[in-house]
């Protein structure tokens, strides 16, 4: 993997901040440069998807959100987030996590288990990418409903993983995907993403009121997920119309 060209030529670090999105929003809303990234030593008000949190504590954890200027049509925009997700992988694999996986939409796990997401927001015509990345060893500082559900990249790869230069190798994994979104938009990346997805994760999702239980078996060229339920019947999942989660073991 060769080292990013335009993705963090202008980076701005925080000890601290409530969350790298509220900078990188304000930023993108203030003209910065496609590629501006924002990273921080931990955030007080961390988040995720739908109003739920992200927990970030300090200690060699990532924070990191991305201005992202994307040419593709509105409609094609929340794709952009499985063009994340495929660089977050390759990064996470070559960190030394190589059993880690996408769930869709945004989610890198392993063995059921989360060590990644992203989350996407619109700030006019740029997009900032938000990326969290449970790095160091140990899950005792996330919360214990948080913990029981996550795992880091270094216990995962059994060996240290020193944040900058798993920082360098995100951005260089990344850009390239956000360089082929931007040609091809989502029929570019879906290939890779259903590549490198949890085939075999049991998922359980809510669509409009109804609960089905099955597993991922692709995307459709849009992004959109293809489900199938454990009665045989293929469903076709859209981004923000569920809810979607790994089913426990019984
Ligand atoms: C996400 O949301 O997975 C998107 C996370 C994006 C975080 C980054 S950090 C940099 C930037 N600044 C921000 O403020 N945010 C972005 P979602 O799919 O909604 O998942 C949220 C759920 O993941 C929570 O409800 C918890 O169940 C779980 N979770 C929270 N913190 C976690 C952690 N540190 N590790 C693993 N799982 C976690």
């Amino acid at each position: 993997m060769s080292g990013p060209t335009w993705l963090g030529h202008h980076r701005i670090e925080r000890v601290s901040c409530t969350s790298t999105s509220d900078l990188a929003l304000g930023l993108a809303r203030s003209g910065a440069a496609h590629g501006t990234i924002v990273v921080a030593g931990a955030q007080t008000a961390g988040r995720g998807r739908l109003g739920r949190v992200w927990a970030s504590p300090p200690g060699r954890h990532l924070y990191l959100s991305a201005v992202v200027r994307c040419p593709r049509p509105l409609l094609e925009r929340s794709a952009l987030t499985l063009a994340v997700g495929v660089g977050l992988v390759d990064a996470v694999r070559a960190a030394g996590a190589g059993g880690a996986a996408l769930k869709w939409p945004n989610d890198v796990v392993v063995a059921g288990k989360k060590l990644a997401g992203v989350l996407c927001e619109a700030a006019g015509d740029a997009i900032v990418v938000g990326i969290g990345v449970n790095l160091a060893a140990g899950t005792d500082d996330l919360p214990p409903e948080v913990a029981a559900r996550a795992t880091t990249v270094e216990d995962a790869a059994g060996s240290p993983v020193e944040r900058a230069g798993f920082e360098r190798l995100l951005l260089g994994a990344l850009e390239p995907w956000l360089d082929r979104f931007a040609a091809g938009g989502p029929a570019a990346i879906v290939g890779a993403w259903t590549a490198r997805m949890a085939a075999d994760l049991p998922l359980a999702i809510e669509q409009r009121g109804r609960r089905i239980t099955g597993s991922a078996i692709g995307l459709d060229p849009d992004g959109a997920l293809r489900l199938r339920g454990d009665d045989g019947v293929v469903h076709r999942v859209v981004a923000g119309e569920v809810t979607i989660a790994v089913v426990p073991p019984a």
